[in-house]
């Protein structure tokens, strides 16, 4: 019995990664600093996992962006536009990651039903794949000299395809999946190459196959392992499925050579069972009994009896996936409550219970159990509320339409933005000076105040149609809310990465959930008052509440979503109360939270769709209630959507070519719908004609009456030099095509 992890956070305990990349962008860091800053996260990541006791370490979990697109690095699939820049390796990754003033990047799409999101390597039939083993040599190398033979981790070859798309100009019917062969000899060139350093292992991720797979995706998995785990040269090979259960793929692995297989029993115990039965498989068992994605601390003993279940002669005691999702280290959180905190294990705590699980499986007495959850932590009134509540109350949205559009008297191919305004210096400046004590309450609201006036003249003078209030005041769309409600607690340092150098802290949702006061109403009166036009309030939904924290699991999830839902459905009564006549609430995590397994699908959006509805449902016909969702396909939720039965909703469209639209009017959908026109997560600034042209596109996917046009996604990430000339490109599109179109 051995006991390892299947990653590391490697954003750096205080985000030394995130602010050594960005100084390298702005120029403050060369490249020999950044790699030295690089260096030294990975030696922490070393020592820290050594010193719990952790015997088999994992290389190359690091990343100085994405590990995705390492993958793509490492074989060599730079599109050409990136590669004919001609900039060194350094600006060729992060002209693929970020884009340039003349490039768009690769599209940024979520890593499985997770927060984190990744890169999506382009492939076309000219794909020439070579190997570039430089960065996981390097890092095998590196950690050699510091003592630790590590097993270097790649994504694996199939869920690297699985996860890449076709170029543009990548001929119709082309599909990645055809350009497996080409792939498994760059795939074996980087194998070997590791294997003559001196790896015996290396770790294949290919969580792809948790999902549901065809048959003929099942075959390129056994046609891929049967070729890599046979190479001369190579390391053994250990192939893990993180977030959810293998299956059948489970049984396809089996059946090929490959020395290892890693599962994840934190999510779903079925791949135990299945391992149960089959008896001994000849290959070790990396037991990924240890959650990855939560911070609650683990059941030891329970732990160490599904490992013993899964596991035959060759056990590797394991997380269930990459501790990517989690923050560092639990003890550093010294303003919790004791009781909450010895509940938590961050990444360093969750080492150790990898090896706390291994000396109970070698014949130590378990840990004392954690004991039940304190009573301060319910709310019966909650309970009761939640449990008499009902999400009816609206009349047809068609009816609602007419009541609105009287009301608010909007021009067709209404504009409006998603609703964050660029984050500031100034703003992060009054926020961190408030925190640490040394502007008062009233100055800080005073600063958040003078900040919401001038996004409102902004806006009027761009000519937008709906203004929002810029939500200076929130450091995170989640976090502000957890701030605001009881049974959450917020941590000092627990950032995780989310994408890039781009990171949040993720509440702890441990109690019953309740409001005790209003958290918006405040700030969006205030705006409203500055401006004869619609102000929309802004209020993340109740299933991206959820996605975004780390939530109790001693109830079902439907549960807590009922409660965050009645909270946010009292703040939206009370800002119609205060004349907000649009309310927006954002569900841009809706599509994250969506299991991997079909036949989990139906469950999760009943309860989903019930919660935004009960979040929704309290306003009157009047109030008009726009929704925002972002990032990867919709496809399999459109139907949920719909079933929202909100009035508008607005959806990142740009990155992935407007796709949606298509599927929506096949879906007949018939509520206001604002696709994206342009891409936000880029610096790059959009001219009109390109907007337009995307207006005039999706102008005849959908009913033109039903367009709203914004862009895709929030302007927190962006600078007012961007956003300024981004707006006023829009609103001339906009213009633009109103009058064509003869609206
Ligand atoms: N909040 C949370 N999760 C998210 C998003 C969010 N997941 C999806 C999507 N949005 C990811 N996008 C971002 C965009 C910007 C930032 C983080 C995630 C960001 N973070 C600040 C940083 O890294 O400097 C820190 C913000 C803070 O102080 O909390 O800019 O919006 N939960
Ligand atoms: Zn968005």
């Amino acid at each position: 019995i051995s006991t390892t992890v299947l990653g590391h956070p490697r954003i750096g305990r205080r985000r030394e990664l995130k602010k050594a990349v960005e100084a390298y962008w702005t120029g403050g860091l060369d490249a020999a600093g950044l790699a030295e800053a690089a260096a030294r996260i990975r030696r922490d990541t070393w020592t820290a996992l050594a010193d719990a006791g952790v015997e088999l370490l994992p290389s190359n979990t690091f990343s100085l962006y994405d590990h995705v697109l390492d993958a793509a690095v490492a074989v060599d699939a730079v599109p050409a536009r990136h590669r004919d820049l001609g900039l060194d390796a350094l600006g060729t990754y992060f002209a693929m990651a970020h884009g340039t003033a003349t490039t768009t990047p690769l599209e940024l799409t979520k890593w499985f039903d997770t927060n984190y999101h990744h890169l999506v390597p382009e492939l076309a039939p000219g794909t020439v794949f070579r190997a570039v083993p430089d960065k996981p040599l390097a890092e095998y190398r590196e950690a050699l000299v510091q003592g630790h033979d590590t097993r270097p981790v790649l994504v694996g070859p199939v869920t690297f395809l699985l996860l890449s798309k076709a170029a543009e100009d990548a001929p119709g019917g082309f599909a990645p999946l055809d350009l497996l062969d080409g792939l498994l000899d760059a795939y074996a060139g980087v194998l070997t190459a590791l294997g003559a350093a001196g790896a015996s292992w290396v770790q294949l991720d290919e969580p792809a196959f948790t999902a549901d797979r065809s048959p003929a995706e099942l075959a390129v998995l056994r046609t891929a392992y049967t070729r890599l785990s046979t190479l001369e040269g190579a390391p053994n090979i250990l192939v893990t499925g993180s977030y959810g259960h293998l299956g059948e793929a489970l049984d396809v692995l089996l059946g090929t050579p490959v020395h290892g297989i890693g599962v994840d029993l934190a999510t779903d115990t079925a791949d135990a069972e299945r391992l149960a039965a089959h008896g001994p498989t000849g290959k070790l068992i990396a037991a990924g009994v240890i959650d990855g994605r939560n911070i609650w601390r683990a059941d030891i003993a329970a732990a160490a009896a599904l490992a013993a279940r899964a596991g035959g002669d060759d056990l590797v005691v394991s997380t269930s996936c990459s501790l990517l999702h989690v923050p560092h280290d639990a003890e550093e959180e010294t303003g919790l409550a004791p009781e909450l905190r010895e509940r938590l294990a961050f990444a360093r705590q969750k080492a150790g219970e990898v090896v706390a699980v291994k000396r109970v499986l070698t014949g130590e007495t378990p840990p004392a159990a954690i004991g039940p959850v304190p009573d301060a932590w319910r709310d019966e009134r909650v309970r009761e509320r939640v449990a008499t509540a009902s999400h009816e109350g609206r009349g047809p949205a068609e009816e609602r339409r007419r009541i609105q559009a009287a009301r608010l008297n909007l021009p067709p191919l209404a504009t409006t933005t998603i609703g964050s305004f660029p984050q500031t210096p100034e703003i992060r400046a009054a926020r961190a000076t408030h925190r640490a004590g040394r502007i008062s309450e009233a100055e800080y609201r005073d600063a958040m105040r003078g900040e919401i006036a001038r996004v409102i003249g902004l806006q009027e003078r761009l000519g937008l149609d709906v203004l929002v209030h810029g939500e200076a005041e929130r450091d995170d769309m989640v976090r502000y809310f957890a701030e605001r409600l009881g049974g959450f607690a917020t941590t000092a340092h627990g950032w995780v990465q989310s994408y890039g150098t781009r990171c949040v802290r993720p509440p702890l949702l441990y109690g019953d959930v309740h409001r005790p006061a209003p958290m918006t109403v405040e700030w969006s009166a205030h705006a409203a008052s500055l401006t004869e036009k619609p102000v929309k309030g802004m209020l993340t939904g109740p299933v991206t509440i959820l996605a975004w924290s780390f939530v109790r699991e001693d109830q079902p999830l439907a549960a807590t979503a009922a409660q965050v839902a009645l909270a946010l459905r009292e703040e939206t009564v009370d800002l119609e109360a205060a004349g907000i006549g649009v309310i927006q609430v954002d569900e841009p995590a809706l599509r994250e939270l969506l299991p991997p397994r079909r036949d989990d699908h139906a469950a999760y959006l009943e309860w989903a769709v019930a919660a935004f509805r009960l979040a929704t449902s309290g306003v009157r016909d009047e109030t008009q209630v726009h929704t925002h969702l972002c990032y990867s396909e919709f496809g399999p939720v459109l139907p949920a959507i719909d079933a929202l039965d909100a009035d508008v909703t607005s959806i990142e469209a740009s990155r992935s070519r407007l796709e949606i639209l298509g599927e929506l009017r096949e879906g007949g959908y018939s509520r206001g719908v604002g696709p994206g026109v342009y891409d936000i997560h880029s610096p790059r600034v959009p001219d009109a004609a390109e907007i337009a042209a995307a207006l005039r596109k999706a102008a005849t996917a959908v009913d033109p009456r039903l367009l709203w046009v914004n862009p895709d996604c929030g302007l927190k990430t962006r600078r007012y030099a961007e956003v300024e000339p981004a707006l006023a490109a829009m609103v001339a599109a906009a213009a633009e095509v109103r009058a064509e179109l003869n609206l």
